[in-house]
């Protein structure tokens, strides 16, 4: 019989989701929910790292486990829960910190850009890839799903898993990263070299939010840094990277490819006409999921519900997995 294989995946409620979130990581979730067996995750826990307003991390937590159900993640295919609700992550966190050495988690790039500038950083921003590789390994999780941004924290999750398994026997299953060709780095549309992000998107521009309304879709668009010039093509030049960001937008919504991209903007004469249809096709997406937001956030209790049922079922796959670790750690299990 063939192995199912196992993902995981987790978002951080650290501010509003945002078009890069979407595409780089939801969409590609609840495409691809029928062919493994999954479990997603709000990473409340990881939000802390930052140290957010305690009411703004409630509203933001629920919010977007709202908007993943919102996308189309079906609680019969997959299983979606709040990080902190199942207590093995933070054990397992604490044990795998235990052969982590220090200087994996100081070389890690995110790490680097958050603190920059910070006069003050927690621990947990540095220790927070452990948290993730716990997270990843405690489901034996073969595939992780995300942009090209967290690829490095993935790598870093197998390199703890070879190491815990080569110092207390096989254990975890080493996860594999799986990145989308396109849609797993969309830039800003204030700056294209920057990457869009949750907690840029108070800068005006700089975001999509996936609740915007379509009013302030096309305004953000129509605001979006390109060039000089009219070229309306794919291109890895420095200078067209606006153009670049907006293409690689439409072709991941609409599923076609390059050629047939460029084709549809063969007669366009100027970025205007271009950034007007990359909004239409925009709206049109994150009409549906806005709408079904409202809908879900009309009944708190049940939303409450189908995350208790997800942390029920990772808690019982995910507790017995800490188990293990402590019984070959050398720690008494009662
Ligand atoms: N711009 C992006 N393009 C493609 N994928 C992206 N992701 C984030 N931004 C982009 C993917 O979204 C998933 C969830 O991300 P996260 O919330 O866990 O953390 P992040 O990568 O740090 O996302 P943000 O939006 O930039 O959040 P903040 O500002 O809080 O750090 C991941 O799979 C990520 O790759």
């Amino acid at each position: 019989m063939k192995e199912i294989k196992r993902v995981f995946s987790g978002v951080q409620p650290s501010g509003d989701p945002q078009l890069g979130n979407y595409l780089g990581a939801f969409k590609g979730w609840v495409d691809r929910q029928s062919e493994k067996e999954n479990f997603f995750c709000v990473v409340d826990l990881h939000a802390l790292t930052v140290t957010p307003d305690p009411e703004q991390l409630v509203s933001q937590t629920r919010d977007l486990a709202a908007i993943l159900f919102a996308c189309g993640l079906d609680p019969k295919k997959s299983t979606l829960f709040v990080q902190s609700h199942v207590p093995a992550h933070a054990e397992g966190c604490w044990l795998l910190n235990c052969v982590t050495p220090l200087g994996w988690l100081e070389r890690m790039t995110q790490f680097k850009d958050k603190s920059e500038g910070r006069g003050s950083v927690s621990t947990a921003l540095l220790d927070y890839p452990v948290l993730m590789a716990a997270d990843i390994i405690l489901y034996d999780a073969h595939e992780v799903p995300v942009g090209e941004d967290q690829k490095q924290h993935v790598e870093l999750a197998r390199d703890i898993a070879n190491r815990f398994n080569s110092i207390y026997g096989e254990t975890f299953v080493v996860p594999e990263p799986v990145i989308p060709d396109i849609g797993g780095r969309v830039m800003g549309l204030n700056d294209p070299m920057v990457k869009m992000s949750k907690s840029y998107s108070h800068i005006r521009g700089h975001a999509v939010r996936m609740l915007d309304d379509p009013k302030e879709i096309e305004r953000s668009f129509m605001r979006a840094v390109t060039d000089s010039g009219n070229e309306i093509r794919f291109s890895e030049e420095e200078e067209k990277a606006g153009v670049n960001n907006l293409l690689g937008i439409y072709k991941v919504i609409t599923g076609k490819n390059e050629k047939e991209v460029e084709r549809d903007f063969e007669s366009v004469r100027g970025y205007g006409d271009l950034k007007k249809t990359v909004a239409e096709v925009v709206v049109e997406e994150l009409t549906p999921i806005r709408e079904q937001y409202e809908h879900l956030m009309d009944d708190v209790a049940e939303l409450d519900r189908l995350l208790a049922i997800g942390a029920e079922h990772a808690a019982s796959v995910s507790m017995p997995k800490v188990r293990e670790m402590k019984e070959k750690m050398g720690l008494i299990v009662p």
